[in-house]
């Protein structure tokens, strides 16, 4: 592309638009091949803008041919105007006037997925970040906010649905078998929150009343075909609807609230105002075709876009910096009501487990950045778990310092204040601040300092004196983020942050100790909140009869590493009795890392598995048996079998070998199965389930523990293996209990592997989401041939490189969830990616940087590795015309 797109940009170069627009009028033509597109604004100079001089009128413009451009009516002259480097510049114009321009696009060809595409059923938009102006020439900055109304005209037959933001408030037909319809969206929006589509589908439409008695009409439009996919999306929207009412005190503000969703769209779903715009994948479901994962995720997505109608779009970003303005806030409430409708615990430690997953590699990586970074050469490829998920945590750690009233209170003041505006992350932080009445000013380090802190914890006991002390030490490792900052001439100062450590002291029979700090007169309580503002802090407790096991940052209340000296048999009496339900799965996770990190050790000399302690069985044994006591969770205890991933457990090692972790947690695996075959067995033939099927509580709490002890099982040797795997897939009444026979299988090198496969594809291959699982089995699998099997499926009619959704689930399942495979010392892993980034850059740019993501760690690896790595991230970097995603990622990665 053009000089300009390769260029940063940074946040203290903003100025305010020097332009604003009232009003917007789009007319959107399509015909086969081409679509027409013109714009009427009305434009005005910015009063705040400054500069008393004229500033020429510029105007984003990307793959648009220009047919006519006018002014206040009249036709400009071609010398009144340039168009270059994705920018049309007007050097004169009016204080106030009416721009109109038509222009040429082609959806068809648009295989970026960004501006208006197309896909099977029809024409689809998705402007955010930056992709109005590949519709049409705007000032796409989201501090732009315009009153839209938009006319969409396409064929009447093959596009009989045409939508877009707010109310129908016409519609007609024309010449040639075509319609038309007007569309007015009564707020003004940024041009990132405008869609359209013009497609052929079918509707499920039901209605929510507002608590102030206002009538909406919810409507989920799928392709033809697939009406009963939708309900659960429907009963999504209208408990979101409920419940940011009953929570936050937010209504609905439209009188239409419309779901479309397409199979062909590069993430999960796009809040456009009235008008969301959602990836297939969180939107269908049904019992034999998606997961009770896959409904918990519809109804976190939905709830998420629907969140967004106050979060993000009444009040929206003064600049795409500003990102987590809106995605962490919108995060954390969507795991709020995550923890509302299903379980708290098992939601919080879902969020726990996927936060390191994702995000403290990301912090520790080439691509570190704060929530609000300083700098970014591509927007997109700043849609991170960074900006998402630890934006969402340090909105978390606001509610947790003030509490859940004055958290209210500050969201109350934040609407009051900026309903309508383009505002910044300072602007929250002060309506919090100011409705809680603390001082945030130390807090707001958060926003700008990255890397993930450590918390090197001590704690001292004195019998004499019965005083418990805590000692707190919080140290910041270096992050490349620094670095990159000092070669930018801006160096950052790190300090201190302001945190909450939620802590409890456990006595040796598992109870909580009342909790007196020095100084204060009684206890209060058996929990408190310690306030972390320095960098060395210590915390002494009064009358502590004995040495305590301390649970430290309950409910993970920050972002950080706990680093604290616990014993093994500390760890086993945490996993037993913590009342807090993340602190006893996270005492199982450590308890496994320890003992995993001592048998790669181990792996690395010598094969054996005598490394396992039987106190580690005898505590699993514990806590299978826990779940079928009165009181017992099925659904946390299936979390707490699910060893630390092989990603997690490679993050702790000083270099990663991926053989060694393999082996070590296969190994553990199968001696676990060994140990515990009788109780695991009881527990898989206890736990069936005769109901009919729902995707929420109880029964998917019971599904998850089965099918945790069918995955051990599995290890067993592979003829029984085989013959459990087999007869659970014949008699898999829904799609959970099918899938966890089909990846079962898919690790198996048994006859039943290719049945089995071969079965589930013939039945599906009809149905896009289901093959795309089919797809991530395979991609994930740990057979030596998988390579070659990924390589093969890209050549398979089920797999098509155009589609992201496909590409996620072979590709990117094999970079980004089979360390084994994708980081093979012969490089065969990273090759595969490579050729697949060359394939799709000039494709989908968007697409191919979430592949490039893979390679963050690559120098967390051996030498032989990161030379294959390097090798192949040169391959690709040096690629003639790459995209600025690509260019980006690539170019932090290798150091460049
Ligand atoms: N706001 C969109 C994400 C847009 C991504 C653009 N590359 C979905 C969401 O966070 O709700
Ligand atoms: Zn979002």
């Amino acid at each position: 592309m053009t000089y300009a797109k390769h260029s940063t940009i940074y946040l203290k170069d903003y100025t305010a638009p020097a332009y604003l627009i009232d009003k917007v009028a789009l007319d959107i033509s399509i015909h086969a091949g081409f679509a027409q597109v013109t714009a009427r604004l009305e434009v005005r100079r910015n009063p705040a803008a400054g500069s008393s001089a004229a500033a020429p009128l510029v105007l984003n413009g990307e793959e648009l041919t220009l047919e006519r451009i006018a002014i206040d009516g009249a036709v400009l002259a071609s010398d009144a105007y340039t168009y270059a480097d994705e920018r049309l510049t007007i050097a004169a114009v009016p204080q106030s006037f009416v721009l109109e321009t038509c222009v040429h696009i082609e959806p068809d060809k648009n295989t970026q997925l960004s501006g208006l595409y197309r896909s099977a059923d029809g024409y689809f938009t998705q402007c955010e970040a930056e992709g109005f102006r590949r519709i049409t020439f705007y000032p796409d900055r989201p501090d732009v906010m315009a009153k839209f109304v938009c006319t969409v005209r396409a064929d009447k037959t093959q596009f009989p649905v045409l939508l877009a933001n707010g109310n129908p408030i016409a519609q007609g037909e024309e010449e040639g078998g075509r319609h038309w319809a007007t569309w007015e969206d009564p707020f003004a929006k940024p041009a990132y929150l405008f869609a359209c589509v013009a497609a052929k589908l079918d509707m499920l439409e039901d209605h929510y009343i507002t608590r102030s008695g206002r009538r909406v009409r919810c409507a989920v439009y799928v392709e033809p075909g697939k009406l009963d996919q939708c309900a659960h999306a429907m009963a999504a929207i209208k408990k979101s609807m409920k419940w940011d009412e009953d929570v936050f005190g937010l209504e609905m503000d439209l009188d239409h609230y419309m779901i479309v969703a397409v199979g062909d769209f590069n993430m999960g779903a796009m809040e456009n105002k009235g008008l969301n715009i959602f990836n297939t994948k969180y939107v269908l479901a049904r019992p034999d075709t998606a997961t009770d994962t896959d409904y918990q995720n519809i109804d976190r997505v939905v709830a998420h876009e629907y969140f967004h109608n106050w979060t993000g779009n009444r009040v929206t970003c003064r600049d795409w910096f500003q990102l987590s303005l809106k995605e962490g806030l919108t995060v954390f409430r969507d795991q709020q009501f995550g923890m509302d409708v299903h379980s708290a615990g098992v939601t919080r430690i879902q969020e726990v487990r996927g936060l390191r997953a994702a995000q403290f590699p990301e912090d520790a990586g080439p691509m570190a950045h704060p929530i609000r970074p300083a700098s970014y050469a591509e927007i997109n490829n700043f849609y991170t778990a960074t900006v998402y998920e630890k934006g969402a945590e340090i909105i978390r750690m606001i509610h947790t310092l003030i509490g859940a009233q004055a958290f209210r209170r500050g969201m109350d003041l934040y609407f009051q204040r900026h309903d309508g505006q383009a505002v910044t992350c300072e602007d929250f932080v002060a309506a919090m601040q100011d409705a809680s009445g603390m001082d945030l000013t130390q807090f707001k380090r958060w926003y700008n300092q990255a890397g993930t802190p450590k918390l090197v914890v001590s704690s001292r006991y004195d019998s004499a004196s019965k005083r418990y002390t805590l000692g707190v030490e919080q140290v910041f490792p270096a992050t490349a983020y620094e670095d990159r900052m000092a070669n930018d001439g801006l160096p950052q100062a790190r300090g201190p942050y302001h945190l909450p450590l939620v802590v409890s002291l456990l006595n040796e029979q598992g109870q909580e100790l009342p909790l007196r700090l020095v100084g204060e007169s009684a206890a209060q309580g058996t929990q408190r909140t310690l306030q972390l503002r320095e960098a060395r802090q210590e915390f002494v407790f009064e009358d502590i009869a004995s040495q305590p096991v301390p649970s430290l940052l309950r409910g993970f209340s920050a972002p950080v590493v706990l680093d604290y000296p616990y014993s093994e048999q500390e760890l086993t009496h945490l996993m037993a009795f913590d009342a807090d339900a993340v602190n006893r799965w996270e005492a199982g996770q450590r308890l496994a890392c320890s003992i995993l990190l001592r048998g790669v050790e181990i792996i690395q000399k010598a094969s054996n598995d005598e490394w396992i302690p039987a106190g580690y069985v005898e505590a699993i044994r514990h806590l299978l048996a826990s779940a079928f006591v009165p009181g017992g969770d099925p659904a946390l205890v299936a979390e707490a079998l699910q060893l630390p991933s092989e990603t997690y457990l490679g993050e702790q090692m000083e270099v990663i070998d991926p053989d060694a972790i393999h082996a070590a947690r296969l190994a553990l695996r199968q001696h676990l199965a060994r140990a515990l075959r009788q109780p695991l067995e009881e527990a898989y033939h206890n736990l069936a389930c005769a109901e009919a099927y729902s995707p929420e509580g109880e029964q998917a709490g019971k599904r998850a523990l089965r099918n945790a002890c069918l995955g051990y099982l599995a290890e067993l040797d592979a003829k029984d293996a085989e013959e459990m795997v087999s007869s659970h897939f014949e008699q898999a009444g829904n799609m959970t209990d099918t899938m966890a026979a089909l990846s079962a299988i898919a690790n198996l090198d048994v006859p039943a592997r290719h049945v089995i496969l071969d079965s589930f594809y013939a039945k599906w291959k009809h149905e896009a989401l289901v093959v795309d699982k089919w797809l991530q089995v395979q991609a994930t699998s740990r057979l030596p041939h998988t390579t070659a099997d990924v390589s093969a499926l890209m050549g398979h009619e089920a797999f098509d490189i155009r589609n992201p959704n496909k590409v996620y689930s072979l590709v990117r399942a094999f970079c980004g969830a089979n360390p084994k495979h994708f980081h093979a010392a012969d490089g065969s892993g990273y090759r595969l990616a490579a050729n697949v980034m060359l394939q799709l850059d000039p494709l989908n740019p968007q697409v191919a940087s979430r592949i490039a993501r893979c390679f963050d760690r690559w120098k967390k690896f051996d030498a032989t590795r990161q030379a294959h790595a390097r090798e192949q991230l040169e391959r690709v970097y040096h690629q003639a015309g790459l995209s600025s995603d690509l260019s980006e990622v690539l170019g932090k990665a290798l150091g460049y």
